[in-house]
């Protein structure tokens, strides 16, 4: 009797370690994201100095629903989206989650991409989120040059006046209205030293 309780609470022990601190995307949070119908990752072009936009506000749980405390969580891009992308800031997006496992990750970065897993979203090595697609007001149609100019705005415009969603929908609702124009303006002039 006492050999089957130890061996049960070596049984817990164990079931306990392997699950804590280990990342559940299930229980996982990640916003605005979670609540778009076609979620993305938005970017901004923004210098160190400015103001921080398209913030993407994350909380890594366990299999348990607890925070999973200092996690390290990195946003990756696809290397489909070198090319299209600009990114303002080396190393990029990412960092240490606090104590109940929340972080924001400020998405410095220009350019439309569209492609199978152009975003990985990592927590301790957990692939907690994928993405299809990277937005930014940034978008001209051809390359991301992390500069939020006229020419973006030609394009933001057209896309707005013809309804076709694609790289002007900042909301991720399928859809290019007002909401969506809101989210261009914070970008508007803003710009930073690409690299990719
Ligand atoms: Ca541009
Ligand atoms: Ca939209």
């Amino acid at each position: 009797m006492k050999h089957w309780i130890w061996g049960a609470g070596m049984l817990l022990m164990i079931g306990t370690g392997a699950s804590a601190d280990l990342p559940e995307p299930v229980y996982s949070t990640v916003l605005p994201q979670d609540d778009m119908q076609f979620p993305r990752v938005v970017g901004v072009p923004s210098g160190e100095e400015e103001s921080p936009h398209a913030t993407m506000y994350i909380t890594v749980r366990d299999f348990y629903g607890n925070p999973v405390p200092n996690a390290f969580v990195e946003l990756i891009f696809n290397t489909l989206c070198r090319d299209p992308l600009c990114t303002c800031n080396e190393p990029f997006a990412n960092g240490y989650a606090d104590e109940n496992g929340y972080i924001e990750l400020n998405i410095k970065a220009g350019g439309c991409c569209e492609a199978q897993d152009a975003v990985t979203i990592i927590a301790n090595g957990i692939n907690l989120r994928y993405y299809d697609w990277v937005v930014s007001p940034d978008h001209n149609g051809e390359e991301g040059d992390c500069a939020v100019d006229l020419a973006d705005f030609a394009t933001f415009a057209n896309a707005m006046m013809s309804g076709m969603a694609g790289c002007a929908d900042m909301t991720g609702d399928g859809a290019v209205n007002l909401a969506d124009f809101v989210g261009f303006r914070d970008g508007w002039m803003r710009e930073c030293d690409p690299s990719r």
